[in-house]
């Protein structure tokens, strides 16, 4: 049987904002970057301090009796919670207060004050705790679906600890998409008959501890699994033209609006198809499958499935890789 290819992502300590622009930015690959000064938040943020300082304000969040969160089978329902109550029970295993049942998990990710509109922003948010973007809050053992976004995020791990699994833009044919999202919930022992390619997605994976930040190029897959209660915060920023970009979108994983036309005109492109029979179909469709590799697929891409993975051009004096 073929066994899944499986890297560490790389960990860098002492990198200062020169070193990330110039020397591990441009590579537009994974890192960790472990020592970078987050300041007092690292011992401040307890569940006790976060209620307090965080007040009484409702959040939105998802609450789930499994623990491996699903979004394209919504295996998780939508509830409001004072944001105080709310980290309390995501903090503890069971609770005497709950929705569904007294060891259900928690996650929120915060969104805007215009949830539809506005994209979230603790500053503006939570103003005496961070200036900065998204709270990533989750109960232990809480696993968050695979997906990518289409911005270039730095999610910075606060407190407790986070598995992370990456899976290159490269390898989107072998993740079963939908939309955003992998249909591969368990990629820990994923159904290999339902998603025989999946093997073939070469595995990143880290796990970030209390004061690491992850670099996750935008279009990298991600799939996050909290070994322990813990609180991250993440950044989102644009780096392509800011026209390139859903004018609409608080998430920040609406596909630019270029990629967003060329999948429209794909879906029409198909739509005319159906008007042939089944064979035809099949070789318009393998002509167009053609055309669109010869067009599209960049051969000046470094590649993902090479030996080059944990070697970095980065002086290496300077850097500690993983072992
Ligand atoms: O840390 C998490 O829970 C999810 C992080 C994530 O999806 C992101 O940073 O885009």
């Amino acid at each position: 049987m073929e066994l899944q290819e499986k890297v560490a992502v790389p960990v860098f300590t002492r990198v200062n904002r020169e070193v990330f622009l110039q020397q591990i930015y441009p590579e537009r690959r994974p890192a960790v970057l472990r020592g970078v000064c987050l300041g007092p938040c690292l011992d401040k943020w307890t569940v006790e301090y976060l209620g307090q300082t965080g007040g009484d304000k409702e959040v939105k969040i998802h609450v789930s009796t499994v623990a491996q969160m699903d979004f394209l089978h919504k295996n998780f329902v939508y509830k409001t919670l004072p944001f105080n109550e709310f980290v309390k029970r995501a903090s503890e295993e069971l609770h005497s207060h709950f929705f569904l049942c007294e060891d259900e998990s928690y996650y929120l990710r915060s969104l805007g004050e215009d949830v539809r509109k506005e994209p979230a922003d603790l500053s503006k948010q939570f103003p005496d705790l961070f200036f900065s973007s998204v709270f990533r809050i989750s109960s232990c053992g809480l696993q968050l679906w695979t997906h990518y976004d289409v911005m270039d995020n730095l999610l910075a791990q606060v407190t407790g600890t986070k598995r992370v699994v990456l899976f290159s833009p490269q390898d989107a044919l072998h993740l079963y998409l939908s939309g955003d999202k992998s249909e591969v919930l368990d990629i820990d022992d994923p159904d290999l008959e339902q998603f025989p390619e999946f093997v073939k997605a070469k595995r990143y994976e880290c796990v970030l501890e209390p004061g690491d930040l992850l670099f996750i190029p935008a279009l990298w897959f991600h799939n996050t699994l909290a070994l322990q209660f813990g609180v991250g915060v993440n950044v989102f920023w644009r780096h392509l033209p800011a026209d390139s970009y859903d004018k609409k979108d608080p998430y920040g994983n609406k596909d630019p609006v270029a990629a967003a036309r060329a999948l429209q005109a794909l879906e029409r492109a198909l739509n005319t198809l159906d008007e042939l029979p089944a064979d035809y179909r099949d070789f318009y469709g393998r002509r167009m499958i053609q055309r669109i590799q010869k067009r599209t697929f960049c051969s000046s891409l470094p590649s993902t499935h090479t030996e080059q993975d944990c070697d970095t051009t980065l002086p290496s004096s300077q850097f500690t890789k993983p072992g």
